[in-house]
């Protein structure tokens, strides 16, 4: 049994404040708090964000404010958990939903957090990232990692939006986090999408090895989809139809903090996921899904967006007995494998 430690109360005024005056403080009265018996103190809350709710609001942003008067116009998806203003959807995790109209740009520029953009609606936009210029079409998934350059523009006539993920939160608590503004970037032909087209053939310089860290900036969604449609043809008694955004060099996730996954339900499935450690995203790129967490149930909708804590159960399922479900998926799991406090609870 965890034995009741000393209160603050429990020790003589002068005495706390003659600490307090030398820069010290008891920790006993704290420790059950900062340790607590078998389970983390979680912040994090399961929270749905209707795209149907954000939409309207998003597109009044783009009225209100000008971009040069945003930067980046963004509507910030914060987790009431950790109070709204601290903007961030789990411990480690930013999200926000942006909108760029036809012929505005969003300036160069590169920070120390990593970033990707799932693009949610609307053609004719693109993400210039490290000179390599990205077309944004739905379900596309483009990488930002940190230090790179990176600047939006749009040659087409509809509104374009697209979630962003960040590890804003961490690389802030870190003191880490900053930005540097650039010019306009020279775009370079090559595109690390078509080099790296087919899984397990990877170019092979003969007289130069590229040194990149992040060969493949963009992942077609065209491409995941067709991933995730072959394994559940190839493997009818796979429980979880899912595929991990990879590094195609090196295996390893696509960047060094947060990953990324597309997850296919199959018509009419349910799934259980393991307790894990990290805390989840979820965003329904295609069909009809209903997620369970901690006894609460969200019905999603395509392009809705919902986070569920980390040590906590969540249960997917299909709502439509006909058609293929498909899910983009964020999580904490690279930092926590890095830092050696994943756990995986079943
Ligand atoms: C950022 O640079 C972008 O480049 C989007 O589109 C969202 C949120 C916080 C900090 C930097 C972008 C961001 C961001």
């Amino acid at each position: 049994m965890t034995a009741e430690l000393g209160r603050i109360e429990d020790l003589p005024a002068d005495y706390v404040d003659e600490l307090r005056s030398r820069n010290l403080v008891p920790l006993w009265p704290s420790l059950r708090a900062l340790l607590p018996p078998a389970r983390p103190k979680v912040n994090t809350q399961a929270t749905h964000w209707p795209y149907a709710a954000i939409r309207p609001l998003l597109m009044r942003a783009g009225e209100l404010t000008p971009i040069e008067k945003a930067e980046r116009r963004v509507l910030v998806l914060a987790n009431p958990g950790h109070g709204l203003d601290k903007m961030q959807a789990s411990a480690a995790m930013y999200l926000g939903m942006q909108l760029l109209l036809p012929g505005e740009w969003a300036p160069s520029h590169r920070h120390t957090p990593n970033a990707v953009r799932m693009v949610v609606e609307g053609e004719g936009a693109w993400s210039t990232v490290d000179g390599e210029k990205c077309v944004m079409k739905r379900g596309d998934l483009i990488l930002t990692p940190t230090g790179l350059w990176h600047e939006h523009g749009h040659d087409g006539d509809e509104p374009v939006v697209w979630l962003d993920v960040l590890d804003l939160p961490l690389v802030y608590y870190m003191e880490a986090s900053y930005h540097v503004d650039g010019g306009r970037q020279q775009v370079r032909p090559a595109h690390g999408e078509r080099a790296y087209a087919r899984g397990g053939l990877v170019p092979t310089p003969v007289f130069e090895r590229s040194r990149k860290a992040y060969p493949m900036l963009r992942y077609p969604w065209a491409d995941a989809r067709a991933a995730l449609q072959s394994l559940a043809d190839d493997q009818p008694e796979l429980e979880a139809v899912q595929i991990t955004y990879a590094n195609p060099e090196t295996g390893a996730p696509c960047e060094n903090i947060l990953g990324f996954y597309a997850l296919m339900l199959r018509p009419g499935q349910s799934l259980q996921l393991p307790v894990r450690s990290p805390a989840m995203v979820f965003h329904l790129i295609e069909g009809a899904a209903e997620l369970q967490n901690e006894g609460q149930t969200f019905t999603l909708a395509e392009a809705d967006t919902c986070c569920a804590p980390g040590y906590s159960a969540v249960g997917l399922r299909n709502r439509s007995s006909s058609e293929p479900a498909f899910l983009f998926i964020a999580d904490e799991t690279p930092l926590h494998q890095k830092l050696g406090v994943f756990e995986i609870r079943n």
